[in-house]
């Protein structure tokens, strides 16, 4: 039995364990939370919005302020930036790791008691010896040190990739520690299950209504073969099931609202799930392009995902290649 102590002794730097270690530590309390749900006085609105205008939950903010306040304290931490603060919390100058973090990804099923998860990214601080500004966290994808999600399902798990493979862990609440359950998790090439948000087909671009209409045809079109479908509408757990089972997980541009680039933000699901996903044999795209090589310009800018089974996501790329249209509408 191989502990997550155990692991990030052998497998990481000093310091990425510890960041790692302290977001392990808070997971299990925004655990123990959501396991007391409505008693814990949990569910319902905060009252207000966060910075991309979408109504707080009230454990959104609780689980924000718990890692905020955690990693802030942590001596090897520069700077950590949330999903939901505007601004970046500069923390320990002399900090080598930048953190990046959506507290509670999937919140609209707290109320509902479905899953939700913690998504985080570890960048480095080039510039230490400063204080923290978001400059330094707009590094590409690509830069990522360490990167994965605490899910808050069934059980609670920790999906970790430090850049050479994907581990995945399980939470004992006995011991209270994450324990070892897979040190090569992989993503199937080939699937038969798609994840999106159907609803918005009218939005999307010509090559994505393409794809989805070749996949709804089933063995009677172009793939002759009949897909499921399946959407938990909580990135953390889609990407999970992908990780557990195989599938594509897709949310792509879109033009329901005007200047946004589909729905999910770069620096906080984007490059993370892309890196995991990515060091599980999968590919990870906006449609077109590898999202980790996206140079973020805005800490909070939006990317579309396409992200899974190679054979699919190269799929949706060949069909905006054929069509002319890149990624987010521009010709190809
Ligand atoms: P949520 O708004 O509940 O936090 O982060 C955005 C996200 O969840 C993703 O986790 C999820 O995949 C998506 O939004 C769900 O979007 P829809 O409301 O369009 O289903």
């Amino acid at each position: 039995m191989t502990t997550l102590a155990q692991y990030l002794e052998t497998h990481a730097t000093p310091q990425i364990a510890s960041v790692i270690t302290t977001l392990a530590t808070t997971s299990t309390a925004i655990s123990n939370l959501l396991d007391k749900g409505a008693l814990a006085g949990i569910h319902g609105e905060a009252g207000g919005e966060n910075v991309q205008g979408e109504a707080q939950k009230k454990l959104d903010v609780i689980s924000n302020d718990l890692l905020l306040n955690a990693l802030i304290h942590n001596p090897n931490c520069a700077g950590v930036a949330s999903e939901e603060l505007e601004d970046i919390s500069p923390a320990n100058t002399d900090g080598t790791l930048l953190v990046t973090f959506d507290p509670l990804d999937g919140s609209s099923n707290i109320d509902i008691n479905m899953t939700v998860g913690t998504i985080f990214s570890v960048l480095p601080q080039k510039n230490t010896g400063n204080t923290a500004t978001e400059a330094d966290f707009l590094q590409a994808g690509t830069n990522q040190v360490a990167a994965g999600y605490f899910i808050y399902g069934t059980s609670t798990m920790l999906t970790l990739t430090l850049g050479k493979g994907v581990a995945m862990f399980s939470f004992d609440p006995l011991s209270q520690t994450y324990i070892l359950i897979n040190d090569n998790v992989q993503v199937s090439k080939t699937t038969a299950e798609y994840a999106i948000n159907a609803s918005n087909r009218r939005y999307w671009l010509a090559p994505m209504q393409q794809y989805i209409e070749e996949l709804t045809q089933g063995d009677t079109g172009v793939r002759n073969k009949d897909y499921n479908m399946r959407w938990v509408a909580a990135m953390i757990a889609d990407v999970h099931r992908i990780l557990i089972r195989g599938g594509v997980f897709m949310y792509p541009f879109d033009t329901k609202i005007a200047g946004k680039a589909g729905k999910l933000r770069l620096m906080y699901e984007g490059n993370p799930m892309a890196f995991v996903i990515e060091q599980a044999g999968g590919l990870a795209t906006d449609g077109v392009k590898r999202i980790m090589e996206y140079q973020p310009t805005h800490i909070h800018q939006r990317v579309p995902v396409v992200l899974g089974a190679s054979d699919e996501v190269e799929y949706v790329k060949a069909l905006h290649e054929k069509m002319g249209v890149g990624a987010s509408g521009e010709a190809l």
